[in-house]
């Protein structure tokens, strides 16, 4: 009986009756507290609206009558489901991928998908890796509903605090940086992801505020790897549109500086998030970043917000590709065939390519294959604090070699 499970609500989607009753039987005897059925996708949703406790899991087909999987996924996403979700199918294993990629595209937590009929072993650890996650799970992940007052009071009160995960250098298999990930630990509703804050920082121009809260703490842990003898660069997410404000430049160099820190070992990754209004002052602002030698880096490369033209006429020297990309890669040689194509640009134009997402040792091959210069995905490291970055890098040596098995 595992403990974790006992006040949870969890929930089997399926057409069939045997399946339903198979299914929750497992889960019964893995420990959750309530296995609720429905055998349509609507019943589903109903469930989920009215369910006490909240359905924190559910296990879904993704073949039914009236509503499937797919569908059924959209609507979890419209209603801000915030629960995991395991898909199951009789479907191959590349329709299986396909919808894994969709509900993670729509940024619902997907633990897995597996084929039919379901055997416990492999449910059971799907579900374990539910419980091994970070301390604040996707389950807390709800578009919630966070006011720009909240956020401002919360960056007055230093709340926000920088997360790092570490991007490692394929050549050396050294940590060579760390992506600065917001995160607010202690907001009322709970932990808030930044999905849920940063929009509406940018909306409510306080972005810029949070920004340097969180470069300020950030620069604090850099100083004191430094001076302890861990030399790693230190990324800051912005997106393109909150850059347009001409002093943003000497802002952050000015803060870096005091800080005692080299703006060479800073970096920006740059994502377009809305369309750009004011194209000329974002240009203005990185190449200035640019000359100062902050480094520029174009995030999530791959994806609707960020494209070729930005490379032709932005300064970067980093291109990430998105992890979406990433893990498309097992789905054959289409997939493949793009990544490699891209891969080979950003090196013809002298980027340093950093493969984002990367969740396996069989994915990490791949892309070593490729060519990539970095890798960051929870393979190597998930996000931390920055108080945990220290150990983090002590132990790499060793978890290194266990990873690689060498
Ligand atoms: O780990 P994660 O869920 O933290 O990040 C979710 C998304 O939020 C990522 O796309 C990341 O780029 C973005 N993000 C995280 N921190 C910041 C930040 O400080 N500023 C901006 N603009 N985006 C951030
Ligand atoms: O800024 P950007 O969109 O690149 O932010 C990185 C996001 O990706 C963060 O939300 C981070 O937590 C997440 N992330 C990092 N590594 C992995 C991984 O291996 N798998 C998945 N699913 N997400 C990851
Ligand atoms: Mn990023």
């Amino acid at each position: 009986m595992n403990q974790r499970y006992a006040d949870q609500s969890v929930l089997v989607v399926d057409d069939e009756r045997f399946v339903l009753k198979t299914t929750a039987f497992v889960l019964q005897r893995l420990g959750y507290g309530v296995v609720l059925t429905a055998d349509s996708a609507a019943r589903a949703l109903e469930l989920i609206a009215s369910a006490e406790p909240p359905v924190s899991l559910v296990i879904s087909d993704l073949n039914m009558p009236g509503m499937d999987g797919v569908e059924l996924l959209r609507r979890f996403d419209e209603l801000g489901f915030d629960g995991d979700i395991v898909l199951f199918s009789g479907e191959d294993n590349q329709t299986l991928k396909m919808a894994e990629n969709l509900a993670r595209a729509r940024k619902l937590s997907i633990l897995g998908a597996i084929s039919k009929p379901i055997q416990p072993e492999l449910l059971s650890q799907i579900l374990a890796g539910a419980s091994t996650r970070p301390a604040m799970p996707a389950s807390t992940r709800t578009p919630q509903q966070v006011t720009a007052v909240q956020i401002e009071e919360a960056i007055e009160a230093g709340e926000f605090e920088p997360w790092f995960q570490p991007k490692i250098d394929i050549a050396s298999r050294m940590p060579v940086g760390v992506e600065v990930l917001a995160r607010w630990p202690r907001a009322i509703q709970g932990p808030i992801f930044p999905d849920a804050f940063i929009p509406v920082a940018e909306e409510s121009g306080l972005i810029d505020r949070l920004t340097l809260l969180l470069l300020e703490k950030a620069a604090c842990f850099g100083k004191a790897w430094r001076d302890q003898g861990l030399d790693l660069k230190i990324a800051l997410n912005v997106s393109m549109d909150s850059l347009k404000d001409l002093d943003l430049p000497d802002r952050l160099c000015e803060l870096i500086a005091r800080h005692g820190e080299p703006l060479n070992r800073y970096q920006l990754e740059v994502t377009e998030s809305r369309l750009m209004e004011d194209k000329v002052t974002a240009l203005d602002v990185l190449l200035r970043l640019r000359m100062k030698r902050i480094n520029l880096s174009i995030d999530d490369f791959g994806t609707g917000h960020s494209n070729i033209s930005q490379l032709r006429d932005l300064p970067f020297d980093e291109l990430k590709l998105d992890r979406s990309y990433v893990q498309a890669a097992a789905d054959g040689d289409r997939n493949l065939a793009i990544l490699e194509s891209t891969v080979e640009m950003a090196k013809k134009l002298d980027l340093i390519v950093v493969a984002e997402g990367v969740e396996n040792l069989e994915e990490w091959q791949r892309i070593e294959a490729l060519g990539c210069s970095q890798v960051q995905g929870y393979f190597t490291a998930r996000p931390m604090p920055g108080e945990a970055i220290h150990t983090w890098a002590g132990d790499w040596p060793q978890r290194c070699r266990e990873l690689f098995g060498a």
